[in-house]
Formats: C-alpha cells, sequence, structure tokens
C-alpha cells in the first residue's frame, strides 16, 4: 500500500518533467518548489527567444511539499536576473591597480595551481584558504571540502554561513550531541505557541510565514509570540510582541524560565529522563525574578508573565528564530537557552513542538551537511574527533593524518591572516565580502594586501571583484544540476534548465579540475554531479544526518524528500519507505549525546559586546527587507524590487528624532568606532527609543556611502566563532541635505 502510494505520487512529480522543469527557488532557506519553463521559441546558444528577451516563466510548485505552489517577490522575479550583467569570462591581472584581462580557462587554472604549489611549498597549506558560501549546492560545497580539507591538508574552508547560523549549530551540537534543526513545516499547522524570536520570518522567510499566519487566522487559540527590538511585519501579526533591548534576550528566556518553575509548568518525568544538568540550570534560573528579566529586557512584567503563561499552559510550543539570535556574541548561549525551555517542558520529538532554527540562505543545511566550515568535516563530523578524521580519510583513501587535527580559520580569521601575511591565497566563492563582512574599512584594507584572490562569482561587477587577481565566471542556479537542503531538512534536486553563459563553468567543476591539474585525478575523475552527490551521500551514513539512500535519480522520481534517509536494501524500486521518524527529529526522545540525554545549558546573561555609552549612545540594528537578497547581485538587477526598495534608510524612534531636531528623510551621518556612513531619516515608532536600524543591501555599487557594514564589529560569540552583526554602538549626527532617491540610482546607472 505505502508503495503503491508513493508510486502514484512520484508518476505526478515525473508528469510534468516535459514541460516545465522542477527546481527550488535560490534564495532563502524556506526552499521553495519552482516550475521553470522557457520562453517561447528558446534560442539554445542565447538563452533568449526571437525578440532577445531572456525571460524564463517561473511558478510555485504546487506538489513541493515544502511551499505547496506558494512563492514570494524574490522567488517569483528570479528569472529577470539571470541574464544581466553575467561574468562570462575567466579573467586575470597581476596587481589590483590594472585592468582585468580575459584568459582562457586553461590559462586561469595554470595560475591558479601554480599559485597554490607555490604557497603550499613556501608557507605550507595552512597559508590557503577558500571562502565559500550557503548559496553553493552540496555537490559544490563537497567538492570543495575533499580538495581542501582532503587533498590540501588544511580545514581553512569557511562560508558565509560562520556570519548566519554557525551559532545555531553550535547550540544544537552542545545541546543534542549533534547538529540538526529537529523540526518540520507541518508543524508550523500544529501548534499550540509560536515562539518567534530575533527573527523577522514576514520579511525574510515569507512562504514558513504565511503557513503560520493563515494556521494563526483560523485558530485563534494557538498563540503567536514575537521578541524582537523592532515592530517588523512580523511583529505586527502577534499576540504578544515584546520588543526587548538588543542583547537581552538570555535575561527574557531566564525570566520565562524562573516563572515556569515558579507555576510548575514543567515537566519532570522528561527532565529526569531524558536530559542532564538541570540543576547548574536551575541555579541560575534563580537570579532571574521577573522584576529582574522585564526590567532588563525593557519590557512589562506582565507581558513577560503573559509569554510564560502562553509556553507553559501550551500543549505544543515551536520556538522559531534566526538571526537576531544568532549574530550575538553570546550568540551559542542564546541558542541553547531556548532549547532549555523546550527541554524543561517536554516540548520536542513530537508533532506541533520543539526548537527550528530557521536557515538563511538556500543550501545553508548542504553547508552543514558536508561539512562546510572550518572546523567540520562531512557527514555531521567534526575536525576535532579523531574517529571522525579517520572514517573521512579511509573514506577518501588518504593516508591517516592527512586531515589535519585543527579547526581552520574562520570567515574574520581569512581576514586578519591578511593582515599578518599568514594568508597567501584567498579563495572566494559565492559570497561578496565586500559588503557582508563586518567592520568594512578593516575589511577591505586587508582584501587590498592579499597577496593573491580568486574570485569565483556569476555576476560582474560586484564590490568584491574589485579586490581580486583571478575572476572565474561561475554557472548559477539552472545552469547546474545538483542538491539544496532547505530548512526543513527537505532535499531537492535543483535541475538545470539552460546553458551557462559562455565560458561559466559549475563551482565543483572548477574545483574538481584544480584537484586534478594539482595530481589528485583519482580523487576527482566525477563525470558529473550525480556522481559527486552519490559519493558524499554514502559518506553520510550511519551519521545523524544519514541520506546514504538517496541519489539524484531518486530525488529525480520521489521528490523532495526530508533526511535521514538511510539506505535501506537495494536503492532501486520500490523506493525505500520513507520513514516517517525523518519527518521530525528525536521522536525516540534519545538525543546525539554519549548518555543519549539532551543537555541543558546554564547561561547567564552577558548582553552586548559593545553597549551603548554617552560618545555612542545608540544601539545600531541590522538587518534585511522583503524584496532585496543581501548584497543585490540580483535582486538590484529587478525593476520591480528596485522600486519597492529604492534606497536605503535608517530607522529612529520619533522620540529621538524629536531630541536630536531630525525630521523625515533628513540625511543622518552614522557613526561608530570604526566607521561611518550616510541614510536618509525614516522617522518611525517601529523601532524602539534608544535603537536605530539599517538595512544591510546596500554596499559601494548600489550607493553612495550607505554600508551598514562599515559600522558594525567582528566580535564573536567564544563557541560558534559568529559576529555580532546585530549591534554596535554609534552615534548619530543630522546633516541637513535632503536627499531624493536619485542618489541612489546614480551608482548602478554607471554600468
Ligand atoms: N528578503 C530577504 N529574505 C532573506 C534574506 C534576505 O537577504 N532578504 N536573507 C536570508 C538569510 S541568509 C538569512 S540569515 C535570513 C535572516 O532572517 P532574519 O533573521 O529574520 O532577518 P534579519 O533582518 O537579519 O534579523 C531578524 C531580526 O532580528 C532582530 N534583532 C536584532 N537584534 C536583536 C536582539 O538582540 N534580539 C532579538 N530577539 N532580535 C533582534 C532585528 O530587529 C530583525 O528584525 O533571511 C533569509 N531570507
Ligand atoms: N550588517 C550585517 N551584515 C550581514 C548580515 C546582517 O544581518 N547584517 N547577515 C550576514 C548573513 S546571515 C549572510 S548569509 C551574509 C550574506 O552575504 P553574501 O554572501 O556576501 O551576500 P550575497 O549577496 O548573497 O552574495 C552571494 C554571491 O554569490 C553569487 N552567486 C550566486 N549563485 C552562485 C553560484 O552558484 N556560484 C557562485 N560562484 N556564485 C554565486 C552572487 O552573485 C553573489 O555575488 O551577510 C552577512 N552580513
Ligand atoms: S520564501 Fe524564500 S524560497 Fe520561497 S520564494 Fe521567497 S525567497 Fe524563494
Ligand atoms: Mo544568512
Amino acid at each position: 500500500m505505502n508503495y503503491l502510494c508513493l508510486a502514484s505520487k512520484n508518476q505526478q512529480w515525473c508528469s510534468y518533467m516535459s514541460e516545465f522543469t522542477k527546481t527550488l527557488c535560490p534564495y532563502c532557506g524556506v526552499g521553495c518548489g519552482l516550475e521553470v519553463s522557457p520562453p517561447a521559441q528558446l534560442n539554445k546558444a542565447t538563452n533568449r527567444d526571437s525578440q532577445g528577451n531572456p525571460t524564463w516563466r517561473v511558478r510555485g510548485d504546487k506538489s513541493h511539499p515544502s511551499s505547496q505552489g506558494m512563492v514570494c517577490v524574490k522567488g517569483a522575479t528570479i528569472a529577470e536576473s539571470l541574464d544581466k550583467n553575467r561574468l562570462h569570462y575567466p579573467m586575470v591581472r597581476e596587481s589590483l591597480d590594472q585592468e582585468f584581462r580575459q584568459v582562457s580557462w586553461d590559462e586561469a587554472f595554470d595560475l591558479i595551481t601554480n599559485r597554490i604549489q607555490t604557497v603550499r611549498f613556501t608557507q605550507g597549506p595552512e597559508a590557503i584558504c577558500m571562502y565559500g558560501s550557503g548559496q553553493f549546492q552540496t555537490e559544490d560545497y563537497y567538492t570543495a571540502q575533499k580538495l581542501l580539507k582532503g587533498c590540501l591538508g588544511t580545514n581553512n574552508f569557511d562560508a558565509n554561513s560562520r556570519l548566519c547560523m554557525s551559532s545555531a549549530v553550535a547550540g544544537y551540537i552542545q545541546s543534542f550531541g549533534a547538529d540538526g534543526p529537529p523540526c518540520c513545516y507541518e508543524d508550523l499547522e500544529l501548534t499550540d505557541c509560536a515562539f518567534l524570536i530575533g527573527t523577522n520570518t514576514a520579511e525574510c522567510h515569507p512562504i514558513i510565514f504565511n503557513r503560520l499566519e493563515k494556521y494563526h487566522r483560523k485558530n485563534r487559540k494557538m498563540k503567536m509570540v514575537v521578541v524582537d527590538p523592532r515592530r517588523t511585519p512580523t511583529a505586527e501579526a502577534a499576540d504578544l510582541h515584546l520588543a526587548i533591548r538588543p542583547g537581552t534576550d538570555i535575561d527574557l528566556l531566564n525570566g520565562i524560565a524562573h516563572l515556569l518553575m515558579r507555576w510548575n509548568y514543567i515537566d519532570t518525568m522528561f527532565i529526569d529522563d531524558c536530559t542532564s544538568n538541570f540543576s547548574a540550570y536551575a541555579e541560575v534560573i534563580r537570579h532571574y525574578p521577573p522584576e529582574v528579566a522585564a526590567r532588563q529586557c525593557g519590557i512589562s512584567i506582565e507581558d513577560l508573565e503573559t509569554a510564560a503563561r502562553y509556553w507553559g499552559q501550551s500543549q505544543r510550543v515551536l520556538s522559531l528564530w534566526s538571526m537576531g539570535v544568532n549574530q550575538s556574541s553570546e550568540g551559542t548561549a542564546k541558542v541553547r537557552t531556548i532549547i532549555n525551555l523546550h527541554l524543561m517542558t517536554g516540548q520536542i520529538g513530537k508533532p506541533g513542538a520543539g526548537p527550528f532554527s530557521l536557515t538563511g540562505q538556500p543550501n545553508a543545511m548542504g553547508g552543514r551537511e558536508t561539512g562546510g566550515l572550518s572546523h567540520l568535516l562531512p557527514g555531521y563530523r567534526l575536525v576535532k574527533n579523531d574517529q571522525h578524521r579517520a572514517e573521512v580519510e579511509d573514506f577518501w583513501r588518504l593516508k591517516r593524518g592527512q586531515i589535519s587535527p585543527t579547526p581552520g580559520l574562520t570567515a574574520w580569521d581569512m581576514i586578519t591572516g591578511l593582515e599578518t601575511g599568514d594568508v597567501g591565497l584567498l579563495w572566494i566563492a559565492a559570497t561578496n565580502p565586500a559588503v557582508s563582512m563586518p567592520d568594512l574599512e578593516r575589511t577591505k584594507k586587508a582584501l587590498l594586501r592579499s597577496p593573491f584572490t580568486i574570485y569565483q562569482d556569476a555576476y560582474y561587477p560586484t564590490e568584491t571583484a574589485a579586490y581580486a587577481h583571478v575572476l572565474l565566471p561561475a554557472a548559477q542556479w539552472g545552469e547546474k544540476t545538483g542538491v539544496m537542503t532547505n530548512s526543513e531538512r527537505r532535499v531537492t534536486l535543483c535541475q538545470a534548465f539552460r546553458q551557462p553563459p559562455r565560458e561559466a563553468k559549475a563551482d565543483w567543476e572548477i574545483f574538481a579540475e584544480v584537484g586534478r591539474r594539482l595530481g589528485f585525478a583519482d580523487k576527482f575523475n566525477f563525470a558529473n554531479s550525480a556522481e559527486v552527490y552519490a559519493e558524499f551521500a554514502q559518506l553520510t551514513q550511519n551519521r545523524p544526518c544519514d541520506m546514504s539512500g538517496l541519489s539524484h535519480e531518486k530525488l529525480q522520481k520521489q521528490g523532495p524528500t526530508h533526511w535521514p534517509h538511510p539506505k535501506v536494501g537495494s536503492n532501486e524500486f520500490p523506493y525505500s519507505p520513507l520513514p516517517n521518524a525523518s519527518k521530525r527529529l528525536y521522536t525516540d526522545l534519545r538525543f546525539h549525546t554519549p548518555d543519549g540525554r539532551a543537555r541543558f545549558g546554564a547561561y547567564y546573561s552577558k548582553g552586548l559586546a559593545e553597549p551603548p555609552d554617552p560618545d555612542y549612545p545608540f544601539v545600531l540594528t541590522t538587518g534585511r527587507l522583503y524584496g532585496h537578497w543581501h548584497t543585490q547581485t540580483r535582486t538590484g538587477r529587478i525593476e520591480k524590487i528596485r522600486s519597492m526598495h529604492p534606497e536605503p534608510f535608517i530607522e529612529i524612534h520619533p522620540r529621538d528624532a524629536a531630541r536630536l531636531g531630525i525630521t523625515d528623510n533628513q540625511v543622518i551621518e552614522v557613526r561608530s568606532r570604526r566607521g561611518q556612513a550616510h541614510f536618509p531619516a525614516k522617522v518611525t515608532k517601529a523601532i524602539a527609543p534608544g535603537t536605530v536600524f539599517v538595512p544591510m543591501h546596500w554596499g559601494a555599487l548600489w550607493a553612495n556611502d550607505a554600508e551598514a557594514n562599515a559600522l558594525t564589529h567582528p566580535e564573536s560569540c567564544p563557541d560558534s566563532l559568529q559576529p555580532e552583526l546585530k549591534a554596535c554602538a554609534v552615534q548619530l549626527v543630522p546633516i541637513s541635505i535632503e536627499v531624493t532617491s536619485k542618489n541612489y540610482q546614480l551608482q548602478s546607472s554607471q554600468w
């Protein structure tokens, strides 16, 4: 019976294949299914139709279980960006003050491999670094790990996920013994209380929010709590909005825990049978009575009590979080403090409940699975673990000891390594650090000192291209077939539907070719990405993220599938029955720790790394807008989105504005200890007094002097090494000019 159901589902999945290509939206971690169809009369050589119109048609895929046919404005308009300002050829230059000249791939590969060999033998493998991205497909990530960590013997592969969800990874590992969000999207429609903390889900994970909000509207008994210093569109929809002071999440969560204890809403049986370290935690939360917690957070005691009551009285509580929690100098502690509430109330391993970290990028999850941070190895393994290294070495047929036991440089370490001269070669792919890294003045100065930077991107120009010696044209979404895993651990095959433009190549192909030319031909003789995935999937066998039962072929026939998905018997039809348990982790209440118990983390709040003071009296927080994606490489080239968000701005509370004599639209100079930037003021009650907000999207190519990261600092969480991009201290100086949106079109109309 089971197989029959599956088979008919498969047929439905396959039946559209001839007309549409099924794939995934390449923007956010929601991972919405898309169906893409070609423009009428496609000319295969140019990717354009007879009118020269390059637009492919994109619509939501109703059969994709994560998104059920829904898409947001970014997914809906993605096709418009595919042919604008693409990087078509490898380009090189000897120094950053020269013009680039076009070279053949052969020349580019020669140059790169020679340089790698020189650095390897003069400075050692530790001087070679790669900085990658959650926008890689799993095959790209995996090939890069094999090249750097396996063949070259350096763990210096880090990704922009360090700036994004490394605190969630560290928190899950410390509390549960392994990484992996335990929940699924169905939980959105099964919960009694959704506790959203540090996440503007409505703008940043819109389809998750749609599902939640629809359910919330129908079921008024279900409660939605939003914890965010800003009154975001997400907060607007909540039953309770707790506008805490930035950086006081641990005070709030420990304060809620204190009340849950006091009111005896705790699940003693679960605590006794399934957890450890409760007594240390109980000692900590004793110090957070409501008067203390509410005062610290700047909220009322009544609101704190309401939040605790919602949590305590709900049968099923689902917490959702993202950057307001992770991007913090106590990010891991914040994550564990959220998990603590679930453990003390037994809210995990059942429908509608659990601690659910939302991943930002489309394949940040794949990055975790393939070991795409400098302390990880493929298959949720750790660099520091002797057995894990040995398993990977054996699997890759490397000599024992080839993988270094030392975690590699993190994203920010690579910047400081350039400053000290320890980094001899930096290879950047699928990320734009000249906009997205903290403390941009320092970052850019370090990039200028780099002896040799390779930059592999789909577009030109981007801000980071200005710091590259070699540019490599990358095939992007729709031009390469590969796998991505979304926030709910659902794996989707993203099929190519068009040719890469001119000479662009898939990232994994570039890494594999460099590997072969460095003398590791036997390690990289993949004929296609399906073979790369097959090898990687095997390496996950018997690991928490086991997907050894998956392959490109199977994903194509069967459609998107949750992991764990172990190999059961033959990999051939009939497809292995999906273990129902894979929808949710820990349904057996056994965790991946040595004793099988989840660990409470006992943390006092430390607050911000750079709190406001009389010289820099405001807390600046930074984040995202609905239409734009990060550094605008795609969305800045889409008219509909540009007109939706024409210019950057700074949100200021009316009380602060009045005190400083600031009016709407007036230009404000914002200064931190590291730099300055200018933004038109948006005077609004959506932001709390004392806090200001700027979007992160406007780098040097898109606006004059409106970089959020000119202001931010790199102070990081000691466990996850994730920088505190969500808060720094600033001063505001009103400038008299009024801006018009013209200022912000100038930059991009130049090219
Ligand atoms: N439209 C759009 N969607 C995106 C992206 C995009 O660029 N554009 N990027 C994707 C990526 S990679 C990511 S990581 C996600 C990010 O998704 P989110 O984390 O939802 O987005 P952010 O706007 O960075 O930050 C979320 C909220 O954290 C709040 N915050 C700041 N400080 C604190 C604090 O101390 N405590 C609490 N509780 N909250 C705080 C901010 O006010 C902000 O509203 O979005 C993904 N989706
Ligand atoms: N102040 C502040 N700074 C932040 C944040 C914040 O909240 N506040 N958030 C941080 C977070 S969470 C994130 S995730 C980062 C994001 O920051 P970035 O990663 O720098 O931002 P993107 O614009 O997504 O850059 C991705 C690049 O990859 C290219 N690309 C797309 N597809 C492919 C491909 O298949 N192959 C290759 N080679 N290239 C491709 C795109 O053209 C683009 O240039 O920013 C971080 N920085
Ligand atoms: S919600 Fe995310 S995955 Fe879905 S269409 Fe929008 S950007 Fe794409
Ligand atoms: Mo992110």
